[in-house]
């Protein structure tokens, strides 16, 4: 007591002054520690984002984001260009998660054209990759293959479950117009010189 009162002890007053100034650079430290892990994040995200495949011209860039929906059988399916695929129960309850965007690629289809050009026709034709949805009950994570032809704009034309958890989207898109991989749809044809 004696000691602290003559300023030989620090008293409680300057060690709680003291504790203060730690607490405070504590907390500057624990603000730059959040800040730096959101700014990592965020880097992680954007060289995620530029890995990506969006294609040669990268038009379908333009497109993420954006999404469009289609009902067939008990469910609400959803493309969300260059991120996800999702179908939802139309009965109520969760989405399920059936695939994340990985790539496009090259497919050859074979099938007849419907006579409102609705439909993914027969030839080359580009394809979005989802991978790695959502666990299938005693079978593989779900996945989907979205294949795509030419269209006046963004549709889901037909949804199936080719196996179990395996989906496959036929779906029209303006995106798909001008390359090599036309689909028919209800694009007009190009001109041949
Ligand atoms: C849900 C849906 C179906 C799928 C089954 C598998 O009901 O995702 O598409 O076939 O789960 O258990």
């Amino acid at each position: 007591m004696t000691l602290i009162e003559n300023g030989i002890l620090a008293g409680n007053k300057e060690a709680s002054s003291e504790s203060k100034a730690v607490a405070d650079a504590k907390k500057r430290l624990s603000t730059a520690q959040t800040e730096l892990r959101k700014g990592r994040k965020a880097l992680k995200d954007h060289e995620d984002d530029l890995e990506k495949d969006y294609g040669s011209d990268e038009v379908f860039r333009a497109l993420k984001g954006q999404c469009v929906s289609q009902e067939s059988g008990e469910y609400t399916y959803e493309l969300c260009w260059m991120e996800k695929t999702t179908q939802k129960s139309r009965k109520g309850g969760g989405n399920t998660g059936m695939g994340n965007y990985v790539r496009m690629e090259k497919v050859t289809v074979d099938e007849d054209l419907p006579s409102d050009g609705k439909g993914i026709g027969s030839g080359e034709r580009w394809a979005l990759k989802f991978e790695n949805g959502q666990q299938c009950w005693n079978g593989p994570a779900r996945s989907t293959i979205v294949i795509m032809a030419c269209a006046d704009k963004d549709e889901v034309w037909k949804v199936a479950e080719q196996e179990k958890c395996v989906y496959r989207m036929e779906v029209g898109t303006p995106a798909v117009c001008d390359g090599p991989a036309q689909g028919k749809g209800s694009a007009p044809p190009k001109d041949e010189l």
